[in-house]
């Protein structure tokens, strides 16, 4: 690791100081804070560093409603690419992560293994790597860029030998999921993500759900230590390529995730371009088990870009922070940026993801809930303008510093660094 002077750190100790006096004076423990945020990890996934490729033999190009724009240098083309990509992003990233693989992403020694057929073997050793990181390991059943997708149906799907198919798909990721989250000690969360839907307008809208619960339905029929395997589904509102219809759409999955007591996901980009998905945790999370947040960033549509710290992501971290609800969600990210460094991509959007729960963290939110209580509605807005010129910048290089990793902007110059030696000899 390289460590570049910085003029402007070399008085963060005294800087840090200053900005912990500044929050004790409105009622905020700073320590307590960088506690809580050194506790909650982020799921960094995998997909983010090739395209969302995978590393079947013979895979097929992305499609089924998912699009990559871009065409930056030195993108992961094996295993072993994109695990020393993973551990520089790591290496630059503050805190204790998880890994979310894609069922596509196995290895598969050079055959073809059709998605049927995937086994926990084949995953093996990400689960020795997730180990040697410290890291935990969430899952997917990747239901797309595959000929039984083609239809832009899959579980839903009239047709029984395709359903089949995809619903076998989806338990033997279960099945693998399960033994990672035996193998690591920490539950695997395993979120099935369908892309069925219609251009245009369905006949019978109702045919295409029910077939689509009944395949949940018999998916979650093996059963497994809740203390192995989290399920959870995510909705979306429209696709490319299902504009008129989503089978899976936010109003199903919420039944059913409360139906059957299961993690409910839900995606920052898969809803209207002007609707949040922070209003939604406190109206679900007393209903369901768990909750599964894919942080991402539409511009215009579902476009899946690099977590920013936007007033969309902030609302996110303030409400899971307001409603109480951190304990119960899992944290994940969901962006394929194939135009910047992807590493960059990595870093920048985790550390977007930490520098917003951070900000949501340091709010004085008894006060604020004081204010409200009293119907002093005057003061609570002052109180929340007031918040957003807090130092959050310090306490966050200080998080870096305890964290052991580069403050500031310095990480960029190992990327650069990476991108010349190593990134720079791929294919
Ligand atoms: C697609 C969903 C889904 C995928 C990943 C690759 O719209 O958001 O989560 O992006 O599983
Ligand atoms: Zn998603």
């Amino acid at each position: 690791m390289i460590f570049i002077y910085n003029p402007l750190i070399q008085f963060m100790s005294k800087e840090f100081d200053i900005a912990k006096e500044k929050y004790a004076c409105i009622g905020v423990d700073v320590e307590n804070v960088l506690d809580k945020l050194g506790k909650t990890p982020i799921s960094m996934h995998c997909w983010q560093g090739d395209d969302v490729r995978g590393f079947e033999t013979g895979a097929e190009d992305l499609g089924d409603g998912l699009a990559v724009t871009g065409n930056y240098p030195g993108r992961a083309n094996t295993i072993e690419e994109l695990k020393q990509d993973l551990e520089k992003a790591i290496s630059l990233i503050p805190g204790d992560h998880r890994l979310n693989l894609h069922a596509i992403y196995g290895d598969f020694g050079g055959k073809f293994v059709d998605r049927d057929q995937i086994d926990w073997k084949h995953f093996q050793g990400w689960m020795d790597w997730c180990k040697s990181q410290k890291m935990g390991m969430d899952f997917n059943p990747s239901c797309f860029s595959h000929a039984n997708a083609k239809s832009g149906l899959t579980l839903s799907s009239p047709d029984e030998g395709i359903r089949n198919f995809w619903i076998e798909h989806c338990k033997a990721s279960r099945r693998i999921a399960a033994k990672a989250g035996e193998q690591l000690g920490s539950p695997c969360v395993t979120n099935i993500w369908i892309p069925d839907g219609m251009k245009d307008i369905p006949a019978d809208r109702r045919a295409f759900r029910n077939r689509l619960k009944d395949s949940l339905d018999d998916i979650l029929t093996e059963e497994f230590s809740s203390e192995h395997l989290q399920d959870a589904v995510e909705c979306k509102l429209f696709g490319i390529g299902s504009e008129s219809f989503v089978v899976g759409s936010h109003e199903f999955y919420m039944g059913y995730a409360i139906h059957k007591q299961m993690t409910l996901c839900l995606d920052a980009g898969h809803f209207h371009p002007t609707e949040g998905i922070a209003d939604k945790i406190s109206s679900v999370i007393d209903y369901i088990p768990r909750l599964l947040l894919h942080v991402s960033r539409g511009v215009r549509w579902d476009s899946d870009h690099v977590v920013i710290q936007d007033d969309a992501t902030k609302s996110i971290f303030e409400e899971l922070v307001r409603s109480n609800a951190l304990d119960k969600t899992s944290i994940g990210l969901d962006f394929f940026d194939a135009s910047i460094n992807r590493i960059a991509a990595w870093v920048i959007g985790t550390t977007a993801a930490q520098k917003c729960l951070l900000a949501a963290l340091l709010q004085p939110s008894n006060e604020l809930s004081k204010f409200e209580l009293e119907g002093d509605y005057t003061s609570r807005l002052a109180l929340f303008e007031e918040c957003k010129l807090l130092p959050v910048g310090e306490v966050w290089n200080e998080f870096c510093l305890r964290k052991n990793v580069p403050q500031g902007m310095d990480w960029l110059k190992e990327v650069k660094e990476y991108e010349k030696t190593v990134l720079s000899g791929r294919s």
